[in-house]
């Protein structure tokens, strides 16, 4: 995560079991925006903080597009097979990280984690960073195809297109309004509209707040 985002956001220690809570950001990946999230990793432990770490982790991992598991490649691998069993494979990605000191075992984990993406990395030194990029946008954006989509007109899902349409044609509709001189609640109307569609792409709720900075100028009914 902190590679990714290139900001120092979760804690790094030697210790097994140091992220607990889901630490959340967002960034851009070729272009494409992405929610990441951090969790704690699927491990037994006994320790009740954990453990509750663990769950959250694994609720996260139904509701992710996809899922990065970082392999230690200086560790033992075959516990990494075991808990791969319970990952979707289509979905999940294993940067196999460490390659700084860990480079030999490279085949052996591309033996063993067979069936998967693997892409070697070192969070250290950054290599292969710029590879897992390309296979998260080139996954997250179905297909390499995709790739060759100039950035700015890349649209995630149909679903997405979609709530854009409808964004654009209340920017329209409220533009047309402005020029026929109709009242500025109408105008607004259609603002709201295009914010809405907006907010279903974010997933959030802000439009209340955005529409209360800008028309505080004058009353409108909400
Ligand atoms: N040599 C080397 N060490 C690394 C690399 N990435 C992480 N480490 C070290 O590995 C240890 C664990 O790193 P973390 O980022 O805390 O690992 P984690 O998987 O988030 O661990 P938990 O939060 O405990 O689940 C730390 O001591 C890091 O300094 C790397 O690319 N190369
Ligand atoms: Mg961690």
């Amino acid at each position: 995560m902190n590679v990714l985002l290139q900001e120092e956001r979760a804690i790094v220690t030697p210790m097994p079991g140091t992220t607990r809570d889901v630490i959340e950001e967002t960034l851009e990946i070729r272009g494409m925006p992405v929610r990441l999230m951090d969790t704690a990793g699927l491990r037994e432990t006994t320790d009740e903080v954990e453990t509750i770490g663990v769950r959250l982790a694994r609720g996260k991992i139904e509701e992710a597009g996809l899922i990065i598991y970082v392999a230690d490649l200086t560790a033992d691998l075959r516990a990494d097979v075991d808990i791969l069993s319970e990952l979707p494979f289509d979905r999940t990605i294993i940067a196999a990280n460490k390659i700084d000191i860990g480079s030999a075992r490279i085949q052996e984990a591309k033996a063993k984690f067979e069936g998967f993406d693997v892409v070697p990395i070192s969070a250290f030194t950054e290599q292969g960073i710029e590879p897992l990029k390309d296979l998260l946008f080139e996954k997250a954006a179905g297909g390499k195809a995709a790739m060759e989509t100039p950035v700015g007109e890349l649209v995630a899902s149909v679903r997405h297109r979609d709530c854009l349409v409808k964004c654009l044609e209340g920017l329209e509709q409220a533009e047309a309004a402005l020029i026929e001189g109709l009242p500025r609640e109408l105008v607004a109307a259609d603002i709201r509209a295009s914010i809405d569609a907006l907010g279903e792409i974010t997933g959030e709720t802000t439009s209340e707040d955005i529409l209360d900075v800008i028309f505080s100028s004058f009353c409108i009914g909400k």
